[in-house]
């Protein structure tokens, strides 16, 4: 290809062209969805730039902990939790909020926005310091209350089957935002010169099985026989074991390479630690769109009934047939113990 042929190449379709799109296959779309997903993307960029800039915010520790606008600096992670929050709040198609950086409900004071949304602003946020791959977790819900009164409880306690959408903010090598509204998943890297994102993984399959698995094997003392008996198997079969310690790191790897990412109950988390609403639901719906699976070892995650919005619950999720593999030798495990 010459100079000139390849200064001729189109650029791609951008987010936002492709929510349009999308939209326009529903007739009756009023388009706050579309919306919706433009302020989380917005809020993504903003939070983007920050990380970015974090290495130098330390080295910049010379002129104080005040950014320029004499706001003390705080850490990333809260950081990123003010930014999604004012970018939907500023929006309007939001009624409430939930976060995992909120041990209360966020209302928002549209009362008229027909949207809950649940949120991870910035998971794995440990692993800022040491620059390792962090990420956003959302997943958005249709309010089941009225409009016109603040959301309440019931809106924010839905079962995972309810989501409307659901997606992830990937800051790694590069950033990508991947999301599914239930017709597929489709991923979209960001061009920093330009300011975008771009679609760059359309439809994306994840693989029926694989040969990664990827788990917390510091805890294996405390793994039920099931569970250890599992990783046992991986080791045999000559697996891969990949764990980054950031979930949407670890997820977004196996969604696109195969594989399965586990945090099965450990005595220090006996429930697991991972939360149901800002975490496990959303990813759930993404891997299922791509054709994975997602349980707690023992029922569909998005089937799992919120009891509490920061409830924790066991994660096990990626290639369909490895979840299963996994979900055989847990069942396997009650019938020994039984
Ligand atoms: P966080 O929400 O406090 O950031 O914790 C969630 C993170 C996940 O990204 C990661 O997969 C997991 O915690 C790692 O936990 P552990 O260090 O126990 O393996
Ligand atoms: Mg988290």
């Amino acid at each position: 290809m010459n100079q000139h042929d390849k200064l001729a190449l189109p650029v791609g379709t951008t987010l936002d062209r492709f929510i349009m799109r999308k939209q326009e296959d529903f007739p009756y779309a009023t388009g706050e969805l579309s919306q919706l997903l433009r302020d989380i993307a917005l809020a993504a960029k903003i939070v983007n730039r920050e990380i970015n800039r974090s290495g130098l915010i330390d080295i910049a520790g010379a002129y104080g902990n005040r950014n320029v606008q004499g706001e003390d600096q705080q850490k990333l992670d809260v950081i990123a939790n003010i930014r999604f929050i004012r970018a939907l709040r500023n929006g309007g198609e939001v009624c409430t909020i939930i976060s995992e950086e909120d041990e209360e409900v966020i209302q928002t004071g549209n009362v008229q926005g027909k949207y809950i949304v649940a949120i991870d602003p910035l998971d794995g946020s440990s692993n800022i310091d040491v620059n390792v791959s962090i990420g956003t977790i959302f997943s958005i819900y249709r309010r089941v209350s009225p409009t016109g009164t603040e959301g309440t409880m019931a809106d924010c306690l839905q079962t995972g089957t309810n989501q409307v959408a659901a997606g992830y903010v990937i800051y790694g090598s590069s950033t990508m935002m991947v999301y599914t509204t239930g017709n597929g998943v489709n991923g979209f890297t960001y061009e920093p010169s330009l300011g975008e994102f771009f679609l760059s993984h359309p439809q994306i399959v994840t693989p029926q099985s694989g040969a990664v698995y990827s788990v917390n094997e510091g805890s294996s003392n405390s793994f039920s026989s099931g569970m250890a008996a599992f990783v046992t198997y991986c080791k045999e079969a000559n697996y891969s074991a990949r764990y980054i310690g950031s979930l949407v790191a670890d997820f977004h790897r196996n969604l696109l390479k195969g594989g399965i990412y586990i945090y099965p109950p450990t005595s220090k988390s006996p429930n697991g630690k991972l939360r149901l609403m800002y975490e496990c639901n959303p990813l759930a719906f993404i891997v299922e769109q791509a054709g994975g699976k997602s349980s707690n070892g023992r029922t569909r995650t998005m089937e799992l009934r919120p009891e509490d919005m920061h409830a924790r619950c066991p994660l096990f999720i990626g290639s369909k047939e490895l979840v299963e593999k996994a979900e055989e030798f847990l069942a396997q495990e009650e019938v020994v113990e039984s």
